[in-house]
């Protein structure tokens, strides 16, 4: 057992007594103005602006038919379903998620790598990276369901040890993300804000929280609150687009009634200067499936 990092103080007390807004301390993007990388300027001030960048095709569609093929072949694995990384749907028991992707397929773990990827995390968190998690979220359809709204960060701040927002996400479509089948939905600009959540982490709430998350979101009052005076964005675009979003922005998904699944892949970038501690509002860390431990950065 390695023995425990010598935690920080708690810039984001979450998950006590009551709701809190406590204004962001870090920065949204880290690196130096004028870093060379793939994101030009324009985008690199849009993304501190809003909390997100959209980019209309990340991969190409002979890229998205190869790695759309990875994750049929991954869902269709009698082995993939009996692993501890699979979540199931409640309702229909198909798979809902599959997490450390990057370690299970070495195709997906060849796109984090992918200058295109890895480089326009390294340009938003100026410094070297190392996934703090993957999955892909398939999305089947015929009710497959959403996932309520949150901050990525509360948790991985609450639950796994993530001291400062130096966190990105990229999802990247590969299925057509219509306006109809549960597509990821952002609240722009709410990522400058912390709401510190109310209501203590249950032991071994991942076994449920990553079908339906219950610990860690907002009051119906602070949601309407954020969301009349940030609005909500719904993030559309053909297979091989792609939506960067910062760990902090609050989002959320519906369900999926049509019959066109929405499946992305995930990848969390962490940077190697805000490696996990202990757990901020939880008795135990989560596995690291969900929330690395292994800190090498993507080469
Ligand atoms: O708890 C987590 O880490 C996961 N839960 C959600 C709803 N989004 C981020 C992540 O996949
Ligand atoms: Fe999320």
């Amino acid at each position: 057992m390695t023995t425990a990092p010598e935690r920080t103080a708690d810039l984001y007390p979450t998950r006590g007594t009551e709701e809190v807004l406590i204004e962001r301390k870090d920065p949204v993007v880290w690196s130096e103005p004028g870093t060379p990388g793939p994101i030009v300027a324009e985008d690199l001030a849009g993304f501190e602006r809003d909390g997100f960048l959209a980019i209309d095709q990340l991969i190409t569609p002979d890229e998205v038919s190869v790695y759309h093929a990875e994750l049929e072949r991954l869902i269709d694995d009698p082995t993939m379903r009996a692993d501890d990384r699979s979540i199931v749907e409640p309702r229909s028991q198909e798979i809902r998620t599959i997490f450390e992707v990057h370690k299970i397929s070495e195709l997906f773990a060849k796109l984090a790598a992918d200058p295109r990827v890895v480089g326009r995390a390294r340009q938003i968190l100026g410094s070297d990276v190392y996934i703090h998690q993957s999955r892909i979220n398939v999305k089947p359809g015929f009710g497959a369901s959403g996932f309520y709204w949150h901050s990525d960060f509360e948790t991985w701040h609450a639950e796994d040890g993530l001291a400062n927002m130096r966190t990105v996400s990229v999802s990247i479509a590969l299925t057509k993300n219509h306006d109809t089948n549960g597509g990821l939905m952002i609240m722009p600009g709410s990522h400058k804000t912390f709401l510190g959540c109310e209501g203590a982490t249950p032991k071994d709430n991942y076994k449920r929280s990553l079908q339906m998350q219950d610990a860690g979101i907002p009051s119906d009052g602070t949601l309407t609150s954020l969301a009349s005076e940030y609005g909500i964005r719904l993030f559309t675009g053909e297979a091989g687009s792609a939506t960067w979003f910062d760990c902090n922005a609050m989002h959320g998904s519906g369900d999926n009634i049509t019959p066109f699944p929405r499946s992305n892949v995930f990848i969390v970038f962490n940077s190697v200067e805000n490696t996990a501690v202990e757990p901020f509002a939880a008795p135990i860390r989560r596995p690291d499936y969900i929330g690395a431990r292994d800190f090498t950065p993507v080469k």
